[in-house]
């Protein structure tokens, strides 16, 4: 969203809240909580000019005991997000597998609320740290509601909720200093890691770059756990959930992720919201992989393990539906804080396995609200509230609204038997009748003892990049490690996952490089892969539909080319923006003057997915050439990864920054394009070979295998 759409938006929202005040039948003077008009609210009540304080003001005691109450727990994990709300549609009926109201019928359009988080900061960290992110999502079925409660993770770091606590412990700040804020790269979690080699194929995910993912809108979701499927007819099907963004999975370079935080700690945030204020909704395909139930034990891991993937290629996901984020809160606190997801919300056809992981969450999220939001009626709070009825025999309890009547017991007379039982008309939810038998033990299954094979899968199916993306976070996030004991048997772990990437991490943090004889990967997991892993399967639709170009112009600046950018790219769905040295105006090279979106000063190119310069219409460099703003901004662009292009004498901008063996063109008569860079030093408009290729090169998102910077 530019500058100026910002400022359109801010004219919308006041024109929203002066429409909400003329329909506000409350609209009227300041009032007490008991509704007691006040003329008076900048002094208290004293005893004098300078007298004290009386107790007797009662307007003053309420406003602040309010005040001294307004916060609540915040979540124990997870404890930053954002939310949105939208729609859930079904492709087709699925029938066949499961009798869920809301899976039946294309036509019938299911309200949900979506919140996605960090895990391990406080509510006020930074966004872009490396951190797995939550995807929830309420579905509001007219069954009830469903909550799908998953991460952008496939897989979990355990495989027993039992151990949850001591997981959360170690991945927490260290408990003397609660040093780092948002961060896993300290000494308790490699630690635990070190530890507990069932971590490791969610540690390989958190050292990849979908641990920092570019936009809450460009990531995947995942349930994790295999759950139940239940048809009208009583059969259960093993499911696996997945969301896909339609925009593809992009993340960004640690480098930026980092400048990010400081840049704009609420960069994924304000992602989210600008987008979905600015019509551009966010939408995800819901797939499922199936696995009929006499294929319970076809593979070689077990099924209720949180720690293992189904490989795609293996049971391929079925797209079943999509999803469409389409209204931002009106309250962040009524809404985003108190939204509260429970994994055991289920609807009729949805079920759950014995996965031990899931077990234990479907007693923990009911425990948590509790506390968090203050007692058992929080389902009565608008954001949580059910569209199917309620009618229960609860009654009271802490924040009551509902004004019961009539019996609250069952089975009675007095109140003609209400509310009913359901009858067996198969709308009430009924458990999968699966037979449990077996002896009490505290004992994990064998069959959730290979902790190496999947790590390894994922690492072997990484492109180069995506590899040496992996070894640079395990060298940063080991490298913070201050005890060698644990950096050591660290790296004796990541032996068993893959030799190279041990030796590689080991040299980076200085410990000795593992040998043979410690433990290597096994013979058959060196030869797993799954190409549906790598980002580089996931570009989404191609288009660049909401990515952020930022054109860097000064006075003199090309007139025609700078409209024709600005056109051309806009007209593809890109928010371009043209940012000068100064905030206001440039004047162009037609003596006109071009509204400048932002200033230098106040961007970064952290903050934009690719850069574009515009020339001057003389033979001279632009002026942004000699400016050292824009010169980092554009290295950084470069160095990044991201698309950088330049017309006409534009391209004396890329000289300083683009090292040689990139094909720059010098003449006016081609476009030229080379990973990522496209240049084009004709004048004038920009020409469509130029503006395809940059489109193109923008949406790629990142290109690899550039020349280091100079300098
Ligand atoms: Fe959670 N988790 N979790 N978790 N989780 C919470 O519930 C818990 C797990 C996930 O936006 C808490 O309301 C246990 C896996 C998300 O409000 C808490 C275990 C997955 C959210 C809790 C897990 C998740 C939470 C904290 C291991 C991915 C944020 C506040 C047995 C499939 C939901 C709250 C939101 C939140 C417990 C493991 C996802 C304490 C005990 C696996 C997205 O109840």
């Amino acid at each position: 969203m530019t500058h100026r759409e910002n400022e359109g938006r801010n004219d919308r929202k006041q024109e929203q809240r002066r429409r909400a005040l003329a329909e506000d039948p409350t609209t009227g003077p300041l009032t007490t909580d008991q509704g007691v008009t006040v003329d008076h609210t900048d002094d208290s009540l004293a005893g004098g000019e300078r007298g004290p304080t009386l107790m007797e003001d009662f307007h003053f005691r309420e406003k602040l005991t309010h005040f001294d109450h307004e916060r609540i727990p915040e979540r124990v994990v997870h404890a930053r997000g954002a939310g949105a709300y939208g729609y859930f549609e079904p492709y087709e009926s699925c029938a066949e597998f499961t009798r869920a109201a809301f899976l039946q019928d294309p036509s019938v359009r299911t309200p949900v609320f979506v919140r996605f988080s960090t895990v391990q900061g406080p509510k006020g960290s930074a966004d872009t740290v490396r951190d797995v992110r939550g995807f929830a999502t309420k579905f509001y079925t007219s069954e009830g509601n469903y909550d799908l409660v998953g991460n952008n993770f496939p897989v979990f770091f355990i495989q027993d909720g039992i151990k949850f606590p001591d997981f959360v412990h170690a991945v927490k700040p260290e408990p003397d200093n609660d040093i780092p804020t948002g961060a896993s790269a300290h000494d308790t979690l490699w630690d635990f890691v070190s530890l507990q080699p069932e971590t490791l194929h969610a540690i390989m995910w958190l050292m990849s770059d979908r641990a920092i993912p570019r936009s809450y809108r460009m990531m995947q979701g995942f349930g994790v756990h295999t759950f139940r499927f239940v048809n009208a007819q009583g059969r259960g099907t093993f499911v696996k959930f997945h969301w896909k963004p339609k925009l593809g999975v992009h993340s960004l370079v640690w480098d930026e992720a980092q400048e990010c935080q400081g840049r704009d700690p609420d960069f994924n945030r304000r992602d989210l919201w600008d987008s979905i204020e600015a019509g551009d909704y966010p939408e995800w395909e819901l797939g499922v992989q199936l696995v009929p139930e006499e294929d319970e034990f076809a593979f070689d891991f077990d099924l209720l393990d949180a720690t293992k993937i189904i490989p795609e290629e293996q049971v391929p996901v079925r797209p079943i539906g999509r999803m469409v984020l389409n209204r931002n809160p009106d309250n962040f606190f009524a809404e985003t804080e108190q939204v509260a997801f429970h994994t055991a919300n289920v609807v009729p056809g949805i079920d759950f396995t014995n996965d031990p992981l899931l077990q234990a969450r479907n007693f923990s999220y009911l425990d948590t609200q509790l506390i968090r939001l203050g007692g058992p009626n929080f389902t009565q709070i608008p954001v949580n509230r059910p569209v199917a009825l309620v009618r229960t025999n609860q009654r009271d309890g802490y924040h009551q609204s509902r004004l019961h009547t009539g019996t609250s017991y069952s089975p009675n007379s007095l109140g003609a038997g209400c509310p009913a039982l359901a009858g067996a008309d198969g709308h009430a939810y009924t458990h999968y009748a699966e037979r449990v038998d077996g002896e009490k033990i505290r004992r994990r299954s064998p069959s959730f003892q290979d902790h190496y094979s999947q790590p390894a899968l994922f690492w072997n199916s990484m492109a180069d990049w995506e590899q040496e993306h992996i070894v640079q976070a395990f060298r940063f996030e080991l490298g913070k490690v201050g005890d060698r004991a644990v950096r050591e048997r660290t790296v004796g772990e990541l032996a068993h996952v893959n030799a190279e990437l041990a030796r590689q991490v080991a040299r980076g943090v200085g410990v000795a490089e593992p040998r043979p004889a410690d433990g290597e990967q096994s013979a058959a997991s060196a030869k797993l892969t799954s190409p549906a892993l790598s980002l580089e399967a996931l570009p989404g639709d191609g288009s660049v539909r909401t990515l952020q170009i930022a054109v860097l112009v000064a006075d003199g600046v090309d007139a025609e080319q700078l409209t024709s950018v600005r056109e051309g790219l806009s007209a593809d769905g890109a928010n371009v923006e043209v940012i000068a040295p100064t905030d206001g105006t440039v004047t162009g090279s037609d003596g006109r003057q071009h509204a400048v979106d932002r200033a230098l000063p106040t961007v970064a190119s952290v903050l934009y997915d690719a850069v574009l310069v515009p020339g001057t219409s003389d033979d001279g460099p632009p002026v942004t050439a000699t400016d050292p703003d824009a010169l980092r901004f554009v290295r950084d662009t470069y160095r990044h990864g991201k698309p950088v292009g330049a017309l006409g004498t534009g391209l004396g901008v890329l000289a300083p920054v683009v090292p040689g063996g990139i094909d720059v063109a010098r003449s006016g008569s081609e476009t030229t394009a080379d990973r990522g860079v496209v240049t084009d030093a004709s004048p004038g408009a920009a020409r469509p070979e130029f503006l395809r290729e940059f489109t193109r090169a923008v949406a790629a998102h990142r290109h690899w295998g550039r020349p280091q910077v100079r300098g």
